[in-house]
């Protein structure tokens, strides 16, 4: 018996020969996630990582590119080997390319634990050894990350410092979300969560008289009743400009709110209204583009004038092509409502997106693992990994500078896996082939770990001592280990001790301490910061958590609403900017002064809809996180004839002679996979859905271009940004065609482990 926690939920867990046997839920968890049943059986899956192995070709042929990763066999080695291997390959990069040479941004959510977090590892010990090429940004929130600060003067306050359900819950009447409410995504959190709210909350919300408009192209992207609208996808900046557009012209926009606490309106309503273009942006010019109807467009903006409204946006709606409109738009259109900073009205962006918004903030900082300074300035946005990989030396555009892409010769990564996060896989496998090594830390044998020269076996968080910690979640949780390391696999904090070691870093990057030792240091250190009392270590560990005081009753903006003077925004003007000079000036085709309306290449109103006429959303799965535990049972279960499924519209099926529990070929001209087929009238015509992160498994490992026979939605996206404003990721959507697979399907291989020969 032993109680510990996941990005996904704490839980306790009995434990029977070396493995989690059974989880029951967290007393206080209200709505737990269904990904906890992934848990059982994972310490001890046939797809662990059982010791250090490295790829034949480059051990026997040494560093350099190759077509083989993904291919070959592994020989195992020793520990003692590996760390020589690995160390004398770390030297001669650093020594003879220098620094910037590794790529080290390592991207991926990892375990929820906060010392033995991988990346936070891995830059620790990447900066101990003089740097690296790193990534900003992240794959969640890649437009976000960029356009909010410079028009609001945050990002993440936007979810961290959300309004609160609560206050939702008193005083919104309605709430009109782009990208819907959907709770399959508020099981998780980053860095661990205790509770789960939103559905409660919405439970009391529709109580009060309180009334949902999803704009989605799945009906249960909101559970439970509401007004489900379904634009064709891409197209809700074109809907929120025809809602503005009402609002403008029906003088029901608040004239003074947007002069008080905006900048740039005049110049958006040129645009709006079509002053100089000669084409207003009015409903029914939404209605073209969005295939909804002019005229309920019309009504619901009226409505929301009319009412205590919150205009909210999924993270999904940024993670496309031209990304960084809508929430900008979304923002705008809130901001001509003027209940910006009141009690539930304004804007919303991620509820239903992750766990934390609506819930209250901690006053407190957490403990965290210090990583170092890095003394290497170069680095990439986050999804710009195979630009960098195919293109050393080019330059390219991101928010206003003009950088170049560095010629990596060494890919570092632990704790994410990019065949499940990056777009355009038979790409990405290509721009892997280029650099001369590449080294990958994971419990698991995922496709990352199957293209890497150097696989290291790392621990779960099963397997040892840590903590938990994250910004809004009252608890901080201790996660003792439930059982012993499995196999040859280690902590990652000690590979890299035993590297560090071999490099002559070993004190820089353990400064003396065992990790159980630095548990209790950065539990006192972050202490010694505290104004209010929380337990000796001692007692953390014994009575398992800690619970910490939180700001409650948050209403987004409200105090900047309340004094924009003494809280001006962190943007240029201090006020929200709905026309922003800098953009402006940037002079990006992709990206302009103020939200408008692009027309993206993948939506079915343009001319690739004639080759590919079935928009994909690739959204986030409801069965596990991302591709953790893809192998475990609550994943398994969702899958259809042991494929990832895929929903349809009923006429969509029938066009192509399809029903339920059919494996079909989805395809365009990047890429093709194997899915599941489950029909489904609550996803809109022309629409089908297939989530992220089956294990990517090619019938022919060794091209880039085969079928993925489980139903990997990124061989099929685009690997293009956002925009040259971000280079977000805009992995959310492709254009697709759907036929039947009249073969026999190939079987599922992905979680078998690849070939380990002996020498
Ligand atoms: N098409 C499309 N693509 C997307 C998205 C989309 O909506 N559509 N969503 C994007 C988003 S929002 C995100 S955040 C990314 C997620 O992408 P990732 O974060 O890369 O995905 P994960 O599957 O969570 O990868 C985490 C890895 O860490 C490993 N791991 C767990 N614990 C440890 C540990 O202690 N040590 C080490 N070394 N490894 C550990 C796990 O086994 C797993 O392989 O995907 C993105 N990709
Ligand atoms: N269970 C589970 N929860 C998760 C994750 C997970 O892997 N599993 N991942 C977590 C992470 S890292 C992140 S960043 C968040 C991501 O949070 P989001 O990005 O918000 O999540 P998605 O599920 O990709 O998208 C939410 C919904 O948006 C809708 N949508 C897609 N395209 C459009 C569009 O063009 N217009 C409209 N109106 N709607 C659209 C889809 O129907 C989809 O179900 O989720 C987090 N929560
Ligand atoms: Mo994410």
């Amino acid at each position: 018996m032993g109680t510990s926690l996941t990005h996904w939920g704490a839980f306790t867990a009995t434990v029977e020969s070396g493995d989690i046997a059974s989880v029951t839920p967290f007393a206080g968890d209200a709505d737990p996630s269904p990904a906890l049943g992934n848990l059982p059986g994972s310490v001890r899956h046939v797809s662990r990582i059982t010791g250090p192995a490295v790829r034949r070709g480059w051990l026997d042929d040494g560093p350099g590119p190759s077509t083989r990763r993904g291919a070959d066999d592994f020989v195992a080695v020793s520990w003692e080997q590996l760390t020589e291997l690995l160390a004398g390959e770390l030297r001669r990069v650093v020594d003879r390319h220098g620094n910037e040479a590794i790529y080290g941004g390592s991207y991926g959510w990892s375990s929820a634990g906060r010392f033995h977090h991988a990346q936070s590892q891995v830059h620790r010990f990447l900066n101990c050894l003089g740097g690296y090429t790193f990534s900003r940004h992240s794959y969640s929130l890649g437009a976000t990350g960029v356009i909010m600060p410079r028009v609001v003067g945050t990002h993440d306050d936007l979810f961290k410092r959300s309004t609160q359900w609560d206050v939702i819950v008193e005083h919104t009447d309605l709430l009109v979300c782009f990208g819907g409410l959907a709770l399959k995504n508020t099981g998780v959190n980053h860095g661990g969560t205790t509770a789960h709210p939103a559905r409660d909350a919405l439970h009391r919300f529709r109580a009060r008289g309180g009334q949902i408009v999803s704009f989605s192209p799945l009906r249960d992207d909101v559970d439970g009743p509401c007004d489900w609208r379904a634009p064709v996808p891409g197209t809700d900046v074109a809907v929120m400009l025809g809602l503005a557009h009402v609002l403008a012209t029906e003088s029901l926009a608040d004239r003074d709110f947007l002069a008080r606490y905006c900048t740039g309106y005049e110049r958006f309503e040129r645009y709006l209204l079509g002053t100089d273009d000669g084409v207003p942006k009015s409903p029914q010019w939404a209605a073209e583009r969005s295939g909804l109807d002019a005229d309920e467009l019309t009504a619901l903006a009226r409505r929301m004038a009319a009412n205590r409204t919150i205009v909210t946006v999924s993270w999904s709606l940024q993670r496309t092509r031209f990304g960084e409109q809508a929430p900008w738009m979304g923002l705008t259109l809130a901001a001509m409502l003027g209940q910006i900073g009141l009690p539930g009205g304004g804007f919303g962006h991620g509820y239903g997106s992750m766990n934390e918004p609506g819930l209250p903030p901690l006053r407190c900082a957490l403990p965290r693992l210090p990583q170092g300074l890095n003394p290497v300035g170069s680095f990439i946005p986050v999804a710009a990994i195979s630009d960098m990989l195919l293109h050393p030396g080019e330059a390219f555009d991101y928010n206003g500078l003009r950088l170049t892409y560095p010629d990596i010769k060494l890919v570092y990564w632990a704790g994410g896996n990019p065949f499940h996060h990056h777009q355009n896989i038979p790409r990405l496998r290509r721009a892997l082939g280029r650099p001369d090594t590449v080294v990958v830390h994971d419990p698991y044998w995922t496709p990352m770990a199957r293209h890497a020269d150097i696989a290291i076996p790392s621990t779960t968080f099963a397997e040892r001592d840590d903590f938990s910690g994250s910004r809004n979640d009252p608890l901080l949780m201790a996660m003792p280990r439930l059982t012993e390391p499995y196999a040859q696999s280690r902590d990652d904090y000690d590979t890299f001790a035993a590297l560090a070691r071999e490099l002559g870093v070993e004190e820089a990057f353990t400064e003396g301490r065992t990790s159980h030792e630095w548990l209790r240091h950065l539990y006192e250190t972050w202490w010694q910061t505290l104004d209010f009392d929380v337990p000796t270590f001692e007692e953390f560990w014994r009575t398992g958590s800690v619970r910490l005081p939180v700001e409650d009753g948050l209403t987004l903006l409200a105090d900047f609403r309340a004094d924009p003077q003494t809280h001006r925004l962190g943007t240029r003007s201090g006020l929200i900017e709905i026309f922003n000079d800098d953009i402006d000036r940037f002079g990006y085709a992709d990206c302009a002064g103020h939200p408008r309306w692009f027309e993206p290449t993948d939506w079915l109103g343009g001319a690739r809809a004639q080759r590919y006429p079935l928009h994909l959303v690739a959204n986030q799965p409801a069965a596990r996180l991302h591709s953790q535990l893809d192998g475990g049972a609550a994943s398994q279960k969702s899958k259809v004839a042991g494929r990832e499924p895929i929903r349809i519209h009923p006429a969509d099926a029938q066009a192509r002679g399809l029903s339920a529990g059919d494996v079909v070929r989805v395809f365009n001209d990047r890429g093709a996979c194997l899915a599941g087929v489950i029909v489904d009238a609550g996803v809109r015509p022309r629409v089908v859905q297939l989530s992220t992160g089956a294990w990517y498994d090619p019938a022919d490992p060794a091209d880039p271009d085969a079928l993925c026979v489980h139903g990997n939605p990124n061989v099929l996206t685009d690997d293009v940004g956002t925009s040259s404003l971000a280079r977000g990721c805009s992995g959310a959507h492709a254009l697709v065609e759907v036929e039947k697979y009249t073969a026999t399907p190939p079987p599922v291989r992905a979680h078998q482990p690849p070939r380990i020969v002996r020498r």
